[in-house]
């Protein structure tokens, strides 16, 4: 079985995740590892802190010669902005100065967290609520697409909606989808809602406001059978679901076609099954997302997420000073306007780090080889059925 953790703060030295479990023998290209942590600060709408960052991963255990050796991965991200915190954030000295936050934003952890663990700054809560804890799950989910790439299994993903403009993407041809959104700014294949959105995410930003939206993600060449109907906890879907509403800001998770099952009828709903020499069972549509009873059926993972705007604002909203009570608004704290770009790289670790475990529960967790072994005999068997 995988298990990762993650520790770091916004403004502290550097992010780390230990991930144990993957199997020995399997090869881990750094430069893998940056590409994705480069692919999740970029994105129109990003803030000033991506100027300061260059996201590299150290690996710091568990590689050795550029393969894994089935001992706990920890890879480390420094943050460059660190420099600029040494005070603020010092894990041995006081701050002389009160450099405390007092006014929660709507929306943020801030409030609750605050009541929560007793603190009288919530900058002890934002530290790691922020969505810069993101970049140690990139680079879990990193090392989890190379163990599915020995499997052939590709994951991109693509932004569906930002604010009220949305692509069109039933008139794109399915095999240029992930080129057209490695190309686009906002990671949208879309071309003219492409440049809908960037002019939506330059009138925000002078209005001081931030936006949300929706990202999609696509996982190819999935066998039959990962995840299961057997107990609760592990239904494959369930598992996808809890680790990418994990992700900051992320309000709502829909599998397939998602919240639109509610308004069609049965003969409307599920993917018809059929039958070549060939293909052996294949469907023609794919609206269950590639899982029935919380197991992969086949077909392609599908998954949109929707992001909530962020809630650091230039023109805040309305809140209250938790030491005077008094009515005042929100800090305005340094933020993005828009990263739903950015955390569909983010939704790509999650999907890959959920399918790397459950390839690893189906096909055995030891060694690659023999995960090889197991998953080609797998395949033959199934394909005889
Ligand atoms: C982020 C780093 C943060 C924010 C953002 C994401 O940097 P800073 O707080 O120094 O500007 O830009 O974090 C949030 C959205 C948040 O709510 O804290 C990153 O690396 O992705």
């Amino acid at each position: 079985m995988l298990r990762f953790s993650t520790a770091g703060e916004s403004h502290g030295q550097a992010l780390v995740a230990i991930l144990e479990g993957i199997p020995a023998g399997l090869t881990i290209n750094i430069e893998d590892i940056n590409a994705d942590l480069a692919r999740r600060q970029q994105g129109y709408g990003r803030g000033q802190r991506m100027n300061i960052e260059t996201d590299k991963v150290n690996i710091l255990s568990g590689v050795r010669h550029k393969y894994t050796m089935s001992s706990p991965i920890t890879l480390m991200i420094k943050n460059k902005d660190w420099e600029n915190w040494t005070t603020i954030m010092s894990p041995t000295e006081l701050d002389k100065k009160d450099n405390s936050l007092n006014r929660p934003r709507p929306g943020h952890a801030d409030l609750a967290g605050l009541m929560k663990y007793g603190s009288s700054d919530f900058r002890d809560i934002l530290e790691r609520a922020s969505a810069r804890e993101t970049a140690a799950r990139v680079a879990v989910g990193a090392v989890c697409k190379a163990l599915l790439k020995e499997f052939g299994i590709n994951i991109y993903s693509y932004v569906e909606t930002i604010g009220s403009v949305s692509a069109k993407i039933s008139n794109i041809n399915k095999s240029k989808i992930q080129t057209f959104a490695e190309k686009s700014q906002v990671r949208c294949p879309d071309k003219n809602a492409e440049e809908k959105m960037i002019q939506l995410i330059k009138k925000t930003t002078a209005k001081g406001d931030t936006l949300g939206g929706k990202f999609r993600i696509i996982a190819e060449n999935i066998p039959a059978g990962l995840g299961s109907h057997t107990q609760w906890d592990k239904k494959l879907d369930g598992k996808l679901a809890q680790s990418l509403m994990s992700i900051q800001a992320v309000k709502a998770v829909e599998v397939g076609i998602g919240t639109k099952f509610a308004e069609v009828s049965g003969s409307d709903a599920h993917d018809e099954i059929f039958y070549s020499s060939k293909r052996g069972f294949y469907r023609t549509t794919n609206r269950a997302g590639g899982t029935e009873g919380g197991m992969t059926n086949g077909e392609n993972i599908e998954i949109s997420c929707t992001m909530k705007p962020i809630p650091s604002l230039v023109r805040p909203l309305k809140s209250v000073n938790i030491k005077t009570k008094k009515a005042e608004k929100a800090e305005a704290v340094r933020s993005d306007v828009c990263a739903v770009p950015a955390a569909g790289i983010v939704g790509e670790a999650a999907v890959a780090y959920e399918l790397a475990n459950a390839m690893i529960e189906k096909f055995g967790g030891d060694c690659i080889k023999d995960m090889k072994v197991n998953y080609k005999n797998y395949i033959s068997r199934i394909q005889k059925i």
